[in-house]
C-alpha cells in the first residue's frame, strides 16, 4: 500500500539588519528560491541584547534564521551556516557536488570570508576603538586581497567558475561595501562581474531585504 505523507508546512524567518552578514544570508535564501519573512532588528537600540531576542541567539547577534515546522523550530545563528543551508535545500545549484567545481567554489568562498570579510570586520572594530594604524594595516590587506581576486574570474565570469554560487554571495556584499576604495579602471574583470551579479533579482532582493 502506498501511503502519501502530507508535505510538512514550514516557514522561514530571517532576523537581521542592513549589514553584510545579514545581506549575504538574505541573498542566499533569495537565490535559493526560498520564501522567507524578514524581521528587522534594531541594532542601534540594542534589541539584539534583550529578550525575547536572546532566547533565539544568546550571543545577541544577527542574522538568525528560524525554521518552524509542525515538529518544532530549528535556529541558525551564523551567516555562513545560513548560506550553506540555503545551498543544500536550493533547487538552483549554489554549491555544485561535482568535486572540481565544488573545490573552486569553496576556495573562492573561504578566500572572501577569511581573507577579506574577517579582516574588514576587525578593521572596523579597531577603528571604532581609535586604533587607526592597526585598522589601516588590515584595510590595506583586505583591499589587496579583493584586487587579487580578479584571478578567480576567467572568461566564465563567476567567482567559482561557470555559474553563480556561494562564492559570488561571499564576494558581492564586501566588494560593494568598499567599492569607492577600489581602482576600477585597473579591475575590468571584477567590474564586469560586479555588474553581472548586481543585475540578478535574487541578489537585489537580498540586498534590499533589510532596507
Ligand atoms: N559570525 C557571525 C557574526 C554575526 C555578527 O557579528 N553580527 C553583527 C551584525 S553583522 C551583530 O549582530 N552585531 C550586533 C552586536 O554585536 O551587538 C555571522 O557571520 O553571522
Amino acid at each position: 500500500m502506498n501511503v502519501t505523507m502530507p508535505l510538512q508546512a514550514s516557514t522561514l524567518e530571517l532576523f537581521g539588519a542592513p549589514t553584510g552578514n545579514c545581506r549575504r544570508a538574505a541573498i542566499a535564501l533569495s537565490e535559493a528560491g526560498l520564501a522567507y519573512t524578514v524581521r528587522r532588528v534594531d541594532l542601534r537600540g540594542g534589541e539584539q541584547r534583550r529578550e525575547p531576542f536572546l532566547a533565539l541567539n544568546p550571543a545577541g547577534k544577527v542574522p538568525i534564521l528560524v525554521q518552524s515546522t509542525d515538529q518544532g523550530q530549528s535556529i541558525l545563528t551564523q551567516s555562513n551556516a545560513i548560506i550553506f543551508h540555503a545551498a543544500a535545500v536550493s533547487k538552483h545549484d549554489l554549491l555544485p557536488d561535482d568535486p572540481p567545481i565544488r573545490q573552486r567554489c569553496l576556495e573562492a568562498f573561504f578566500y572572501f570570508t577569511n581573507d577579506v570579510i574577517n579582516l574588514n570586520g576587525c578593521a572596523f572594530m579597531l577603528k571604532s576603538r581609535g586604533q587607526d594604524d592597526a585598522a589601516s594595516l588590515l584595510t590595506e590587506r583586505y583591499i589587496a586581497a579583493i584586487v587579487a581576486s580578479e584571478r578567480f574570474l576567467g572568461a566564465e565570469g563567476f567567482m567559482g567558475g561557470r555559474a553563480f554560487s556561494v562564492a559570488d554571495i561571499a564576494a558581492f556584499t564586501i566588494v560593494t561595501a568598499v567599492a569607492d576604495r577600489l581602482a576600477w579602471p585597473a579591475l575590468p574583470r571584477l567590474a564586469a562581474w560586479r555588474e553581472r551579479i548586481a543585475a540578478r533579482s535574487g541578489v537585489q532582493k537580498g540586498m534590499q531585504a533589510f532596507g
